[in-house]
């Protein structure tokens, strides 16, 4: 028999009502929720690395300007999300201590290394391109808090994409050796894109129950097949190829089909052994361990201004 709780909680989400940060939820949910927005934080920001590494080179000031605003949103949806999944009961500390000490996890791509300009651009289009189609099913999300901060993410992540695509696209529009460079970067960000959406169906432990929450709105490899089809009609119009020989329009599907994942590099990659795992925890401790002056500033401040406030009070 279920309890009055349960009952209004599953009458909310099967009537599309948001839950709430005080409302009764079961301890599974709260799990499930805290776990998936505390990962999307991490994402948001170990993602700032990759980017960061070319705000020095950019090839204009223009260009500079726009990664600068890139990077720093991504910085505003880590704090949105650090403090949606704060509001189910986990602190701040703890979530990042998780991330340091190597036991949370964070997307899979950022940690492939930015080797060219182009790389930016292949970040911008391709990266931000599957977030999108990750995130905006998110914005109908069960829990209101994630749901709300996903609205505002999505409208910023549609603008990174269209940046990065307009960099390959001025690339690919120019000399040999700068449509070579878009050519290779695509190379390389393809299937590490093509993975983020994570592993398949009948090996996602997570995707059912998120489901059947409302929390996940499509399956991961619904989404997949979503972003593949997408970009295979938008490369036609950079007039450069995505690196699947297999990859084929079927009249039968309505849907692109696409060569094997690589899904032991998948595994690598989540479970510590990529490329720049190292490098990409090693900066997010040193960052995190050379602001501990401001946190203490901040805090001292704070103190100082409570004082006086019950001094004024007293
Ligand atoms: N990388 O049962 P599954 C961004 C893990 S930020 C690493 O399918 P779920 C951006 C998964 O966590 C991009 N790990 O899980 C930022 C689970 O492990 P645990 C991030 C992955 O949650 C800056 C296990 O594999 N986006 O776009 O149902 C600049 C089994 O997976 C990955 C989000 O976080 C991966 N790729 O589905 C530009 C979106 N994939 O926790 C762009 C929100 C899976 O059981 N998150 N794993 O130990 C989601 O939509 C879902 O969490 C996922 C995975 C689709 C990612």
């Amino acid at each position: 028999m279920s309890t009055e709780p349960e009952v209004s909680f599953t009458n909310k989400i099967d009537q599309e009502i948001k839950i709430e940060p005080k409302d009764w939820m079961p301890e599974q949910y709260r799990k499930m929720l805290i776990r998936q927005i505390s990962q999307h934080a991490h994402s948001e920001i170990v993602g700032m690395l990759p980017e960061g590494n070319w705000i020095t080179r950019a090839p204009s000031l223009k260009r500079k300007a726009t990664l600068i605003a890139k990077v720093q949103d991504e910085a505003g949806h880590g704090l949105y999300l650090y403090s949606a999944a704060e509001t189910l009961g986990i602190s701040r500390q703890e979530m990042l201590d998780q991330l340091h000490s190597g036991k949370a996890k964070y997307s899979s791509i950022f940690n492939y290394p930015t080797l060219t300009w182009a790389d930016i651009g292949a970040i911008g289009w391709l990266v931000d391109g599957a977030a999108i189609m990750n995130q905006v099913p998110l914005c109908r999300s069960s829990f209101g808090p994630y749901a709300r901060a996903m609205v505002r993410i999505c409208k910023e992540e549609s603008f990174h994409q269209r940046q990065g695509f307009e960099i390959l696209l001025t690339l690919s529009r120019g000399s040999d050796a700068q449509r070579a460079m878009a050519q290779d970067a695509l190379n390389r960000w393809w299937w590490p894109s093509v993975m983020m959406f994570g592993p398949k169906d009948d090996e996602s432990p997570n995707t059912l129950q998120s489901m059947r929450w409302k929390i996940k709105r499509f399956s991961n490899d619904e989404l997949r097949q979503k972003f593949i089809d997408v970009c295979a009609e938008q490369v036609k119009f950079l007039n450069l190829e995505l690196p699947d020989e297999h990859l084929k329009w079927n009249e039968e599907t309505r849907h692109y089909d696409f060569g094997p994942i690589n899904w032991t590099e998948f595994w690598q990659v989540v479970n510590g052994n990529g490329p720049c795992n190292k490098q990409r925890l090693d900066a997010r401790r040193k960052a995190h361990d050379d602001g501990q002056w401001v946190r203490d500033a901040a805090a001292a401040y704070a103190d100082k201004k409570r004082q006086q406030q019950s001094q004024a009070a007293a």
